[in-house]
């Protein structure tokens, strides 16, 4: 399945969104924007695909200032890093390219202080919510290990932290805690058995914050958001192009980069499948995303980090599904949801895939070991 970008302009102008409409009258659009419409599957901004009038398509998007409390550091974090990926991509297809407002900035700020940005829409570039191809996994895995590979040298250290503590697990625990404790919609008790399956784990959650402690994860330029739908890939080839969602490039470990695409794309359903017997670990996944996040990133690593991404899945799994707990407790006021038990669907989905982790860890070392040597 894909949400690629066949603009039928079957719809014509629809536009219905008049705030969205205006905002694009602010860039340097190369004609008359005539197509606009929401787009995308992502759970936290606003993102529109627009035509203009010279058949050039663009993404606009609000940044979620629910999500982003400094929007200002994000978009700033987002244009060095661009920056810097410009001067080592294959083609400008291979970087995301910010358009610029009428006044020459890169992004625009309103009235209600709310920031706009539009992107240049890849062209003839195709974005998947989900796959059991091997050859695009592995595809999608090389780009996000190039992504690591290619800001091995960027100053990690003059990047803002666009959410702090966003993956520091044990800070989603306590975050977590306090939800239960609340109850401030009543949800608790019909969340007991997940309750109690995070509260069983909770003193893992901590191994990549103790470890990097302990001197042995070191931070790297991250990306923090490794879903498949935030890969590219070539309409034609299906070759990974380019990565994108750049909100929430930080300083991170590179383990968790590797298990967030392993909990989302490795998964044999969608993070919101609502039949849990459909959802578990795909092995054959597990070790082709593994070949192909190596085979990009491998030399760059240490030994410690290669020795701890199965860790990086465990925990970043678990902690997705502590987040999308969390969120359910508190009354769904962080991800965009479609219907009531949305979240608590989304928390099923990911401890499903903890407990499959559990049983399966030797053989995700073993293929880990497989995968360095190759
Ligand atoms: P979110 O933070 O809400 O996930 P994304 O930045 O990932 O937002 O954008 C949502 C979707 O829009 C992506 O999954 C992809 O399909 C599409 N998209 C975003 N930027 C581009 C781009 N520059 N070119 C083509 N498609 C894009
Ligand atoms: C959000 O924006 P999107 O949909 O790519 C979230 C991630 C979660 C993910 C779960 C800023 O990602 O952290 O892992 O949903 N992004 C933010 O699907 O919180
Ligand atoms: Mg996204």
């Amino acid at each position: 399945m894909s949400n690629a970008s066949s603009i039928g302009i079957d719809d014509g102008l629809l536009a219905k969104d008049t705030t969205a409409k205006e905002r694009l009258h602010l860039f340097q659009l190369d004609g008359e924007p005539i197509f606009c419409r929401r787009y995308g599957g992502g759970h936290i901004n606003d993102t529109y695909l627009i035509m203009d009038d010279t058949a050039r398509t663009y993404i606009l998007q609000k940044i979620n200032t629910f999500v982003f409390k400094d929007p200002l550091c994000v978009m700033r974090n987002i244009t060095a890093v661009i920056d810097s990926l410009s001067h080592t991509a294959q083609s400008p297809r291979h970087v995301l390219e910010l358009v610029q407002t009428r006044d020459g900035g890169l992004w625009h700020v309103d009235e209600a202080n709310d920031y706009w940005r539009v992107y240049s829409f890849i062209t003839d570039s195709v974005c998947y919510q989900k796959t059991d191809n091997l050859s695009l996994f592995y595809e999608s895995a090389s780009t996000f290990g190039a992504f690591q590979k290619q800001l091995a040298d960027f100053p990690v250290h003059s990047l803002g932290y666009t959410i702090p503590g966003f993956h520091d697990t044990p800070t989603r625990y306590r975050a977590f805690r306090e939800a239960v404790n609340e109850d401030r919609c009543g949800r608790v008790q019909g969340a007991a058995r997940e309750i109690e399956f995070a509260l069983e784990r909770e003193t893992r959650a901590g191994a990549l914050m103790e470890r990097h402690a302990e001197g042995a994860l070191p931070l790297r330029v991250t990306h923090n958001d490794t879903k498949l739908n935030n890969v590219l890939f070539d309409r034609r080839t299906r070759k990974g192009l380019c990565v994108i969602d750049l909100d929430t490039v930080m300083p991170g470990f590179s383990v968790t980069d590797f298990g967030d695409s392993i909990r989302f794309g490795a998964s044999t359903a969608a993070e919101d499948e609502p039949c849990i017997d459909k959802v578990s670990l795909s092995l054959r996944l597990f070790e082709t995303y593994a070949e192909g996040f190596l085979s990009a990133c491998g030399a760059y690593l240490e030994p410690d980090e290669i020795a701890s991404l199965c860790d990086g899945a465990y925990t970043i799994t678990l902690e997705n599904g502590v987040r999308f707990l969390t969120d359910y407790l508190c009354g769904d006021e962080y991800y965009r949801t479609a219907y009531k038990e949305h979240n608590l669907i989304r928390c099923r989905t990911q401890f499903k895939l903890v407990s499959d982790m559990e049983k399966a860890e030797d053989a995700m070392q073993a293929a880990i070991r497989r995968a360095a040597k190759k």
